[in-house]
């Protein structure tokens, strides 16, 4: 039988978290054949660790197959130790009252510990994906702490941006999502990131030409897609958890899976235009040993200004934890 794939989870006992351990126990992840180990990390304190335990309990009481062990920590070393898969969901909520670059650096000082820990103890093929927020900034400082890990290992989620964009291109133009192709995000997890409607194609020809209305692609489509977070939390008085769990199982199944063409979250290298070291959403091709980077799309004028704008914001975070760098 297949050697178990060690997968580290943060914030374990969360809203993500309860949407997510059962589908990568499930095999949704790594596939129908592939046992999985899971090292659930919580903050030490006494509630999170006890809301843990019980969420152990029911992974338990789905005697799924492939779940092969469980180890419940509040350490870092701990629930790092030899992971294949970290996935860094946990993170500190913005407080009443709280500034947007206290949440930065808070988060920051979270995500370098975490960054050092993995650095030190994880597999040698460990890879890495963030979905705390501010998930783009978090990722960019956990990399900062590796010294034998390399920079494109580490990833953070823009894939719930994705499916949210071609679920609403789909339902506009009447047809199956899987009719939604070449439809990708490029930049921050946030409402200025950019569903590159411009190159999307809808049952193989150009989408645009397609919904014919221009208008509606801008200023209908590209907000409704970057405040869908907000309109969950609206209707739903909690913020996007299972969604998020499935784009977090789609992220990570697509980066193990040669050929899938994806939104990832990466270090831009300058590539599209956005400043080098900031990690900028953007498509990917999924190898046998890792991905490229899909650098092929022709960005218009319309679609340069969407990338500055959300360029502008991600170097404006790195600006706000640049102490935390060095
Ligand atoms: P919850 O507040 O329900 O859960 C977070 C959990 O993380 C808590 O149980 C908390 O105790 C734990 N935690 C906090 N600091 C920790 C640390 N240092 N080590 C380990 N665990 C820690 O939030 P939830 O709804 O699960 O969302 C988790 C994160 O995902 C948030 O930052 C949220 O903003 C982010 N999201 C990111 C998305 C994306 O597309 N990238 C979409 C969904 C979501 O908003």
């Amino acid at each position: 039988s297949r050697k178990p794939i060690r997968v580290a989870v943060t914030g374990a006992a969360g809203n993500i978290g309860y949407a997510l351990l059962f589908r990568i126990a499930s095999g949704a992840m790594f596939g129908p054949d592939q046992p999985v180990i899971l090292q659930l990390l919580e903050i030490p304190v006494e509630g999170p660790q006890k809301a843990l335990k019980g969420v152990a309990m029911e992974l338990e009481d789905c005697a799924f197959p492939l779940l092969t062990d469980m180890v419940l920590t509040g350490e870092a070393d701990v629930a790092f130790k030899d992971a294949n898969w970290c996935l860094l969901v946990g993170s500190k909520p913005r407080g009443p009252g709280m500034e947007r670059a206290d949440l930065l650096k808070d988060n920051g000082k979270i995500f370098i510990a975490q960054g050092k820990s993995i650095d030190a103890v994880a597999a040698d093929d460990a890879r890495v994906a963030v979905v705390g927020n501010p998930c783009n900034t978090n990722v960019m400082i956990a990399a900062a702490q590796a010294r034998r890990l390399p920079a494109d290992r580490f990833t953070a989620m823009v894939r719930l941006d994705e499916n949210r964009a071609r679920a609403q291109l789909a339902q506009k133009a009447g047809v199956a999502i899987d009719e939604v192709t070449d439809l990708y995000i490029y930049g921050n997890h946030s409402p200025t990131m950019f569903a590159d409607f411009t190159h999307a194609k809808v049952g193989g020809k150009d989408a645009a030409s397609v919904i014919g209305d221009e208008a509606w692609l801008k200023n209908d489509f590209l907000p409704a897609v970057g405040k869908r977070g907000a309109a969950i939390i609206e209707a739903r008085g909690l913020s996007s958890a299972a969604s998020a769990a499935n784009a977090l199982v789609d992220h990570v199944r697509d980066l193990v899976t040669p050929g899938k063409v994806h939104s990832v979250a990466i270090s831009s290298e300058g590539r599209y235009g956005f400043a080098p070291g900031v990690w900028a959403g953007m498509p990917v091709r999924t190898t046998a040993t890792g991905y490229e980077v899909i650098e092929t799309y022709a960005m218009d004028d319309f679609a340069k200004s969407k990338i500055a704008l959300t360029n502008d914001e991600l170097v404006g975070e790195r600006e706000t934890i640049k102490d935390l760098l060095a």
